[in-house]
């Protein structure tokens, strides 16, 4: 059956016959809601089984990682950090696009337009099997779905915009006022209900994100308790015993179980008076858990199976081994402050943040695995393969490094890399900060590139030194004296000096609080008296070796921005 374009459209009623183009429109709308159902139908389903995948998500996940850097850098810079919304309502948008053209297909191809749907469902699946926590049998759930839903719409709409006379004879259909009625009839039931899974989707999401719940379900070790669960040494007896294979002797892996249930968590002091600024305006010494920034590729957060997560250490040691989540809990831990930073943090800008971190030293847990000398690349590997990489050399030199699985005194909250993330004095996020970790591997520095290394940024990105200042805001002050204060960092080597200078004027020495530890930023304060007018204010930062913070203004990329922090404000 040849369909012949040149067959004029049926008159069924005195109205007019629609015009092609109409016609054209009304298929192309029936394809917008056959696939707008399709992807709500096929969202809500993923949502209700944690090992099947979002496949939009999954989509712009491999996109992410594909993008080139300078794509990348331009969606963050236009969009900043709405720059994921905005790739999640593209894909909706484009895929919806792509349906309504199938509509256009189907009008005269229907199974054409089914392979289109079909070939969306193969893809979806193709992309959603890479999702690093989805099952195979799980994923065909929403691709299915997908496919087969926005086929059964299509054809429902299709039938009524071709009325039931031209069902199968007339490849080239009328549109009656009475079918077209039926057919919008049913286009915005079809929308309704699509709108009515996505939210369902949305508190189905909310409920399989297991590991909020299991993370409520997490007693951190105290100074107090010793290792919760009775169960945890013994496990670490397993486990030693599995690495003892290797090597070490199983007096050794009793050793370790000892310590485990005798060791307490070695805390730290909260900050004292003296080591905090009372300066309103100022960022809070610790910074609170809610407000932390975060900065991270995930599109959505890794739902990390707590039973069956583990942290291996791999690669070039004699004794790599693993362990659960009681098994890491039950270590001896130690808390510390340290201030993490991300390399993107323009000057002036807000993506650093100070907590106070509970966790195993690194060193430990490196010793216990017996890097060989060759491993001198540590690689931090992420659930979601996100990947960071840094000097082993950083492990052994003195500086803070820590397996953390506590922040704040909470667990480490899903957004911050729950059940476990590195956290390394020092050195940007980026290349020593994963979070939902799964294994810390060795390698030759040379033989291994962490995920942003090939998109542009440096292999090695200790932080440089740096100063804020977060009041006055640019913008109008008060005429008279008031504060201007603000933070600076300079990791493993601490804030010696503060200095303030206004419109070009003498540097200005700021009033330091005690130091908390050289991991932390520092708060600084002075007190200036603004006159009316225009004023231009700076700081600059000197380290504990006594270097100043660079003037030169460099960007982010690649291995993070210099110069002073600079601001106007007009006195009135
Ligand atoms: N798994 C994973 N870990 C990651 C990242 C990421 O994209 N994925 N981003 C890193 C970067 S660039 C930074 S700056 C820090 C930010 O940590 P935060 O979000 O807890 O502040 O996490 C690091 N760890
Ligand atoms: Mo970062």
């Amino acid at each position: 059956m040849a369909a012949d374009p040149a067959v004029p459209e049926a008159v069924s009623s005195g109205n007019p016959p629609p015009s092609g183009w109409r016609s054209t429109r009304d298929y192309f709308l029936a394809g917008l809601v056959a696939s707008g159902f399709a992807v709500a139908f096929s969202e809500m389903l993923a949502s209700f089984f944690v090992s099947a995948p979002s496949l939009v998500l999954t989509i712009g996940q491999r996109f992410i990682d594909i993008t080139p850097a300078a794509l990348k850098d331009w969606a963050i810079a236009v969009f900043g950090t709405n720059d994921k919304a905005v790739l999640i309502g593209g894909i909706v948008v484009v895929t919806i696009i792509i349906g309504g053209l199938l509509g256009v297909v189907a009008r005269k191809r229907m199974e054409l337009a089914a392979i289109g749907f079909v070939a969306f469902g193969v893809l979806g699946y193709a992309l959603g099997i890479t999702d690093p926590l989805a099952t195979a049998g799980a994923t065909l759930i929403p691709a299915v779905a997908a496919a087969v839903s926005g086929i059964a719409v299509l054809v429902l709409l299709r039938r009524l915009l071709q009325g039931p006379a031209a069902e199968g004879t007339d490849p080239v259909p009328a549109v009656s006022p009475d079918s077209r009625r039926a057919f919008m009839t049913a286009s915005g039931a079809a929308v309704v209900l699509a709108a009515g899974q996505v939210v369902i989707g949305r508190l189905a999401a909310d409920r399989t994100q297991s590991v909020v719940a299991a993370r409520e379900q997490v007693t951190l070790p105290t100074v107090a308790a010793s290792p919760t669960t009775t169960a945890a040494p013994a496990a670490t007896t397993t486990a030693a015993t599995a690495a003892a294979v290797e090597e070490a002797p199983v007096t050794e892996a009793t050793t370790t179980t000892t310590r485990a249930v005798e060791e307490v968590v070695r805390t730290v002091a909260d900050p004292t008076p003296a080591q905090i600024a009372q300066v309103e305006g100022v960022s809070e010494l610790i910074t609170p858990n809610e407000t932390f920034y975060r900065i991270d590729t995930a599109l959505s957060i890794p739902n990390v199976d707590l039973d069956t997560w583990e942290v291996s250490f791999t690669g070039l040691v004699d004794s790599p081994f693993s362990l659960t989540y009681d098994e890491l809990t039950a270590l001896p831990m130690v808390e510390r402050y340290i201030t993490i930073c991300c390399v993107s943090n323009s000057v002036g800008g807000d993506l650093i943040g100070n907590a106070k971190w509970l966790g195993v030293p690194l060193k430990d847990l490196v010793e216990r695995a017996g890097v060989r000398p060759e491993g001198t690349q540590l690689i931090g590997r992420s659930v979601d393969r996100f990947t960071v990489g840094f000097p082993t050399e950083a492990v052994f030199d003195g500086r803070e490094a820590l397996l953390a699985i506590g922040m704040n005194g909470e667990p480490l909250p899903v957004k911050h890399g729950f059940p476990a993330r590195l956290v390394v004095s020092g050195l940007y996020g980026y290349v020593s900060a994963t979070k939902w970790l799964s294994e810390v591997e060795f390698a030759r520095w040379e033989d291994f590139d962490a995920y942003w290394i090939p998109r542009g940024w440096a292999k090695e990105a200790p932080i440089k030194t740096q100063s804020r200042i977060d009041t006055p805001r640019p913008g109008t002050v008060q005429v008279g004296t008031q504060a201007i204060a603000g933070v600076a960092w300079a990791q493993t080597r601490g804030i010696e000096m503060v200095e303030v200078q206004v419109d070009g004027g003498p540097w200005m020495e700021a009033i330091l609080p005690e130091e908390l530890t050289i991991d932390t930023w520092r708060q600084w304060h002075l007190e200036y008296d603004f006159t009316p007018g225009a004023h231009t204010i700076a700081v600059r930062a000197t380290d504990g070796t006594g270097t100043t913070q660079t003037s030169e203004i460099v960007p982010p990329r690649p291995d993070g921005a210099t110069g002073y922090h600079t601001i106007q404000v007009v006195g009135v």
